[in-house]
C-alpha cells in the first residue's frame, strides 16, 4: 500500500467533514514545529541542548534547557499562521497573545512543550502534549477564563513522543490515529488508523515509590494487583514505569495498560500531579477515541469543569476495565464514608 502522509490524511479527514481547513492547517504548523523539536532532543548533548536552563516555570519546577527551546519553537511556529487567538503553555504563566502583527484565528493551543523532561539528560524517550480548544465567540484578545473549557469541547488533541523513533498521535473525535515520522523524506506517515486499546489487561504504570501517602481506595486496588494469581484478582499483573507520561501513554496506546497518577497526602494541596488543561485532558480525549476509558479516580476527566489555567488533576487512564474497577473502588470508598 502506498504510504500516507499527514498532509494527505488531513486533506481526507477535511473531505469527511472531520475538520475545516483553519484547523488542519493548525496541526500542520504544530506537527512541523514538533519536527524541529525532534530535531533539538536527537542531537543531544552534541547540540548543547542538555542541562538546566537555572529558571523554574510557573509551577516552581526546575526548567530544563530543552523545555525553554521546544516552548519556544512552538510559539514562533504558530504566531504568524492566522489559525489562533492565543497559546497557552506549561512553561508561561499566562496565556501568549498573537502579536498584532499577524492575523489571528478562532482557536486557542495548549501544550506542554516537552513532558517528562526529567529524563531527557539520561536518554529516555520525552514528548510534547497539545490540545486546541475554539475560542468563545466574539473574544479577540483571550485569557485564561477563556481556555476553561472542559475537556468534551476539546477540537483536537495529540502528542509527539521523541524515541527511538518520532511518533504523531492524534484525534479530532473521530478515531485515534498514529504517524511515524519518516527522517529521511522528512514527513509524518500513517503508521496506525484507528487504533484501538485493549478493554481487558495485566500491566499497569505508577510510581510506587509514593505507595504509603495514597488513599485507602488506592491502596486496595495496586495491593489487589501485587497479590497476582493468589490474590482476589486472580491473575499477575506485571508493572512498568517510564516517568515520561507521553512514553507510558504511547505503551497503552500500542500494546493496551494502565497509567495512574493518583491523589496522595504529599500532593493533595496541589490537586493532583498532573496538569489539566494540556497533559489529562488531551490525554483522555485521545485515549477515550482509541476505546480506553479516562477519569480522575472519582469523575470522567473530559467533564471536569477547569478552574485553572495550570490545575492539577490525578489521572486515571488506559484500558477500561481496569481504569473502571479502580474508579469503582474510590467511588464506593466515598458513599461508604458519606
Ligand atoms: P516531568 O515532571 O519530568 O515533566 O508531566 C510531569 C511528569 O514528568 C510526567 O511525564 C511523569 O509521568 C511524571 O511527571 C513523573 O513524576 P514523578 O517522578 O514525580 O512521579
Amino acid at each position: 500500500m502506498k504510504p500516507i502522509s499527514l498532509i494527505q490524511f488531513l486533506i481526507e479527514e477535511r473531505r469527511a467533514g472531520h475538520v475545516n481547513a483553519e484547523l488542519s492547517l493548525l496541526i500542520e504548523v504544530v506537527a512541523r514545529a514538533c519536527k524541529r523539536i525532534a530535531v533539538a532532543t536527537n542531537k543531544g548533548a552534541i547540540g548543547g541542548v542538555l542541562g538546566e536552563a537555572g529558571t523554574g516555570n510557573i509551577q516552581g519546577e526546575a526548567q530544563k534547557k530543552l523545555d525553554v527551546i521546544s516552548n519556544e519553537i512552538l510559539l514562533e511556529a504558530n504566531a504568524w499562521g492566522g489559525q489562533l487567538a492565543a497559546c497557552a503553555s506549561e512553561e508561561m504563566e499566562d496565556p501568549q497573545p498573537i502579536p498584532d502583527m499577524y492575523p489571528k484565528g478562532n482557536h486557542l493551543l495548549l501544550f506542554d512543550p516537552l513532558d517528562g523532561s526529567s529524563n531527557i539528560d539520561v536518554n529516555i524517550s520525552v514528548g510534547t502534549i497539545f490540545s486546541v480548544l475554539r475560542c468563545p465567540d466574539g473574544i479577540t484578545n483571550p485569557k485564561a477564563e477563556h481556555f476553561l473549557q472542559a475537556g468534551t469541547t476539546q477540537l483536537a488533541a495529540g502528542y509527539v513522543v521523541y524515541g527511538p523513533a518520532t511518533v504523531l498521535v492524534l484525534t479530532f473525535g473521530h478515531g485515534t490515529h498514529e504517524f511515524t515520522l519518516d527522517r529521511e523524506v522528512g514527513s509524518f506517515i500513517l503508521s496506525r488508523r484507528d487504533i484501538r486499546i485493549p478493554e481487558e489487561t495485566g500491566e499497569f504504570a505508577i510510581n510506587m515509590s509514593n505507595q504509603r501517602h495514597w488513599e485507602a481506595p488506592m491502596q486496595r486496588y495496586v495491593g489487589e494487583l501485587l497479590a497476582g494469581k493468589d490474590g482476589p484478582r486472580g491473575r499477575d499483573f506485571n508493572m512498568r514505569w517510564v516517568a515520561s507520561m507521553v512514553a507510558d501513554v504511547h505503551r497503552i496506546i500500542t500494546r493496551g495498560g494502565v497509567f495512574f497518577y493518583p491523589l496522595d497526602a504529599k500532593i493533595r494541596a496541589k490537586g493532583g500531579k498532573l496538569r489539566l488543561m494540556y497533559e489529562a485532558n488531551p490525554m483522555a480525549f485521545i485515549i477515550e477515541q482509541a476505546g480506553g476509558a479516562a477519569t480522575t479516580g472519582r469523575q470522567r476527566l473530559l467533564e471536569l469543569q477547569p478552574t485553572g489555567l495550570h490545575q492539577r488533576v490525578p489521572v486515571f487512564l488506559g484500558s477500561k476495565h481496569e481504569v473502571e474497577v479502580a474508579t469503582h473502588y474510590h467511588v464506593e470508598a466515598d458513599s461508604a464514608q458519606a
